[in-house]
């Protein structure tokens, strides 16, 4: 049959069906998955003011078994200008639907107490199991100030000498798919932890031992199929099945 004889065999219907069809899949091709972001805040962004209601991290049993059995010394809250103190929290988010495309991490921090007893203070972003443990895998850690070979949490551009001191306000943001290097510690040198919060759904926060802690806030985004690409592939199948039974009809 020629190529002029099948097209004239082709109902304006059937026209019609094509070209709709063809625009339900260009549209549900190109509609892009939809990011929902999730902000989680844990503490009140208050300045470390103690007049309000005592603000309580949550760490997980793990994370407290570890602080017990490992480290002894006492956990704090936030606003807590206790030294020697460890501050914990674990967030968990079984909840979120979808993959974890980018993680942020605020946190406000103020040191407290004398000299080097502050710059060795430390932040470590971890995944610690039931029994206590850190989990292997990605994890990652800093001091705060400069020491040996680790510049500093505080001190990007690795030239300047900074200590983390006595009443020093930051607020520290970071991007857990881009952590910084630390140098000094191999095993925390991993820059990226966020296939481990995907693989885990929970991240735990360690921040020690003579820093205050205002808040610790966790931006999460992720991707899942938007509702419309599913209503799109939806309206294609239907309008489909519609277009054949009219054809079986004629
Ligand atoms: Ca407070
Ligand atoms: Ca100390
Ligand atoms: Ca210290
Ligand atoms: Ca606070």
């Amino acid at each position: 049959m020629k190529l002029s004889k099948i097209l004239l065999s082709i109902t304006p219907y059937r026209y019609l069906s094509l070209l709709v069809s063809a625009l339900l899949i260009s549209f549900s091709t190109i509609t892009p998955v939809q990011a929902a972001i999730f902000t989680l805040l844990k503490g009140e962004r208050d300045g470390f003011d103690t007049s309000n209601q005592p603000e309580e991290p949550m760490p997980s049993s793990g994370s407290l078994l570890r602080l017990n059995n490992t480290i002894g010394k006492p956990l704090v809250d936030f606003d807590d200008n206790t030294t020697d103190g460890v501050f914990l929290h674990t967030f968990n988010f079984p909840e979120i639907a979808g993959e974890i495309v980018s993680a942020h991490l605020e946190f406000r921090a103020r040191g407290i107490g004398q000299g080097s007893l502050v710059n060795n203070d430390s932040i470590n972003l971890f995944f610690i199991n039931s029994q206590g443990e850190i989990m292997s895998g990605d994890r990652w850690g800093r001091a705060f100030g400069r020491r040996n070979d680790d510049p500093g949490l505080i001190n990007d551009d690795n030239l300047m000498q900074e200590v983390w001191d006595n009443q020093q306000d930051v607020v520290f943001s970071l991007n857990l798919a881009e952590l910084p290097l630390n140098p000094s510690n191999p095993n925390s040198s991993a820059e990226n932890i966020i296939p481990m919060i995907n693989n885990l759904g929970f991240l735990d926060i360690q921040i020690q031992d003579d820093t205050e802690v205002d808040y610790v806030q966790l931006t999460l985004k992720t991707s899942v199929p938007e509702s419309s690409s599913i209503f799109s592939l939806l309206a294609i199948v239907i309008f489909g099945l519609i277009s054949n039974l009219k054809f079986e009809k004629r």
